[in-house]
């Protein structure tokens, strides 16, 4: 037996067709993360997901992950975005809120509050150590928030997070290793881990 590890799929059927889900990734290391956000988004579809309830937002690095899921969360994300169309002139714009969401379209700035506007949220970013405690210090710090944020907003926060001590392992990890053997994309395991813990919250309600 070469190794114990891996995720064993669920025991039940898992059908996303109600669910909303935000991916946020960071923009650091883009080609890693752009094939871990192709896999989540493959497995959202796959489950059934509907594509108008995927919302992907980007963010420059892992270390703004939490403070824009928490915003995510909280629905404050479409606020601003109603402000800066404001700011620039009034320009008729229209939210990124999946449909179900009721949002009157063209949004104004007098939206209060979109609580509860995603039953799960994906971050995603791509952490490579380097020769200083960087990397220690902010995998460290993404990590906790992440956790805090899930434990009490409770909406799921999957960590999408690679933490990882090599450009190869990141590869690796995306399921784009420059070898025969591509490695396994972890972006999908996220994506059926937001599918699944959305159902399960919403039933534990
Ligand atoms: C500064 C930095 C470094 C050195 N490395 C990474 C990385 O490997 N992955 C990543 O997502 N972000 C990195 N960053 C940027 C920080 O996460 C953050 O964006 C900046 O420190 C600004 O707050």
């Amino acid at each position: 037996m070469d190794t114990i590890k891996g995720l064993e799929a669920p025991s039940e059927e898992l059908n996303g067709e109600s669910l909303r889900v935000c991916i946020v990734h960071a923009r650091w290391n883009r080609e890693v993360i752009d094939a871990l956000v192709a896999g989540a988004l493959a497995k959202l579809h796959e489950a059934g997901v509907k594509k108008e309830n995927i919302v992907v937002e980007t963010v420059p690095g892992s270390f703004e992950l939490p403070l824009a899921c928490s915003k995510v969360i909280a629905g404050s994300h479409i606020q601003a975005a109603s402000n800066e169309a404001d700011l620039l002139g009034g320009l008729s714009f229209t939210p990124k809120v999946p449909s179900r969401v009721s949002t009157p379209a063209p949004v104004s700035s007098s939206i209060a509050s979109h609580s509860g506007a995603f039953d799960a949220v994906i971050a995603i970013g791509v952490l490579i150590k380097g020769s200083t405690m960087h990397f220690e210090y902010i995998c460290d710090a993404v990590s906790h928030s992440l956790m805090k944020l899930q434990v009490d907003s409770g909406v799921p926060v999957i960590f999408g997070v690679l933490t990882v001590l090599t450009d190869e392992q990141a590869l690796e990890r995306a399921g784009i290793a420059k070898g025969a053997d591509k490695g396994h994309n972890h972006g999908e395991d996220w994506g059926n881990a937001a599918v699944e813990m959305g159902l399960k919250c919403k039933r534990w309600v």
